[in-house]
């Protein structure tokens, strides 16, 4: 079933300022590049309807950020070609001023290039794979699990990343090396799931899109972790890098709300560092072919490291563009003060910015997508207790069609600071950015029209509020 755009535009869940296409299926972000002026955003796509299915990639631009024009499809999967099931994900390489994509073709999956007209809009497919098949010592299961090529230029040449598994062994990402772009020349494994502990964050069974990026000094390797246990979520190992290995010493989740899958980080003339990743939906499969749309896009997030080597992320600045009218702006509030001055706020394209003192109650945070009767809402909070930072939408929605969950993530306060929060409210999505170390992305599908309201929310001790900021979002997509 392929919806026409008209009806997706109808729908109150769907996002009006995060990036998706006009309709049907979108997933992965693909290729991120900024060309000649523009951010490019590449991205997999099902033309055929709100499914994972015939995988094309997608393609928008954008001069702002904010704001975006849906191009023409840019590859497509054909009889005959070597991507014929399916042109999966990949990156984008600008190799002396020539467009490049590096992507896998299905089935099976093999390393495969395209080269590019200087608009980006005219793709020209290699006729033979650049890597046929997995290295002969990794055993990458029945459908050998070889994929979403990452291709960057050293001092030496370039080189590239490929996620598998190793059965039995779990995920590995796998190095290889080229002169020419054309040939290359397996290395060894970059990394693998045997050589990092699966704590704080198990790494499943496979590794798929990975990322390979120096940042503040450090290196970054970004990978989502696979398992058949439904698994799936972003992992980040921060370490060294030299001669060819690399050495992680921190490991962290990306993001914490079981929806932020598949990012993938672009470079722009800025030699910014910005992220986007694929919020996937969280209703029912009948509900998104009704619907006749299924994926969005995370906002872009900039990414830096702390001094213990976290990946710090917030949003890119370039978003305060799409605020509208101030709805609130208030400082030091108690419990009391902080509801009234949040009770005449309503909204669904939301940015709030709040402070609070994260050690002057047993919880404190607050609610979103509220009904007047408090029938739906979206809790997110501090538990000093549990030392938890979590989002709860088991109260998000009446309907039974969507999940119900309460996500967690370990959160220690910085010593003697209040706690700074901001939250992206945009319609069936919510970003969450706490103290730019622990992020969330949730989707949420009230049924109510007036699950709109704010509140905030404390459990014991004499909560304290120190800044409450709220715009309304400009519908930008
Ligand atoms: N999505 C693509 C794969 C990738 C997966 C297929 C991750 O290339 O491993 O649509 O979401």
């Amino acid at each position: 079933m392929s919806a026409a755009p008209g009806d997706s535009m109808l729908d109150r869940h769907r996002p009006r300022y995060h990036f998706l296409p006009p309709a049907n299926w979108m997933n992965d972000p693909n290729g991120l590049i900024h060309w000649q002026g523009g951010y490019h955003l590449f991205y997999q796509y099902n033309p055929h309807g709100p499914f994972h299915g015939t995988i094309h990639w997608g393609h928008a631009r954008s001069t702002d950020l904010c704001h975006w024009e849906h191009l023409p499809i840019a590859l497509a999967p054909a009889p005959g070609d070597l991507d014929a099931e399916g042109c999966w994900s990949g990156c984008a390489v600008n190799a002396g001023g020539i467009p490049l994509l590096f992507y896998t073709g299905v089935s099976p999956q093999r390393q495969l290039l395209a080269t590019g007209s200087a608009d980006l809009l005219h793709w020209h497919k290699h006729p033979e794979p650049l890597i046929a098949a997995p290295p002969s010592d990794i055993d990458a299961g029945p459908h050998r699990d070889f994929r979403d090529p990452y291709v960057w230029r050293a001092d030496d040449g370039w080189y590239m990343v490929i996620g598998s598994q190793d059965v039995g062994k779990g995920g590995v990402v796998l190095l290889y090396r080229s002169l020419d772009l054309l040939h290359w020349e397996y290395l060894h494994p970059l990394l693998r799931a045997s050589e990092v502990h699966d704590f704080p964050v198990w790494t499943g069974s496979m590794w798929e899109c990975p990322n390979f990026l120096p940042l503040n000094g450090a290196h970054v390797l970004m990978l989502s972790v696979w398992d058949q246990q439904v698994t799936y979520y972003p992992v980040a190992f921060v370490g060294d890098y030299a001669a060819q290995h690399f050495a992680p010493r921190h490991q962290s989740r990306v993001d914490w709300g079981g929806c932020f899958y598949a990012p993938q980080v672009l470079r722009d003339a800025e030699h910014r560092a910005l992220m986007w990743g694929w919020l996937w939906e969280r209703r029912a499969q009948a509900a998104q072919l009704a619907a006749g749309w299924a994926g969005v896009m995370s906002l872009p997030r900039l990414l830096s490291l702390a001094p213990d080597g976290g990946l710090l992320q917030t949003p890119a600045p370039e978003l305060s563009q799409l605020r509208r009218e101030t709805l609130c702006t208030e400082i030091e509030l108690d419990l009391p003060a902080a509801a009234r001055a949040l009770a005449p706020v309503r909204g669904e394209q939301l940015e709030l910015w709040v402070e609070f003192d994260p050690l002057s109650a047993a919880e404190i945070g607050l609610d979103v997508c509220v009904a007047p009767g408090a029938e739906e809402f979206t809790r997110i909070a501090y538990d000093a207790a549990r030392g938890l930072f979590y989002v709860d939408t088991t109260h998000a929605s009446l309907s039974v069609e969507v999940f119900h969950e309460v996500f967690t993530a370990p959160f220690s306060p910085q010593p003697g600071a209040f706690v700074q929060l901001r939250v992206f409210v945009d319609h069936s999505v919510i970003e969450v950015f706490v103290d730019e170390r622990v992020c969330f992305a949730v989707r949420i599908y009230p049924t109510r029209p007036d699950s709109l309201g704010l509140r905030p929310f404390a459990r014991g001790g004499q909560p304290r509020f120190r800044r409450l900021e709220v715009w309304d979002l400009e519908a930008a997509i």
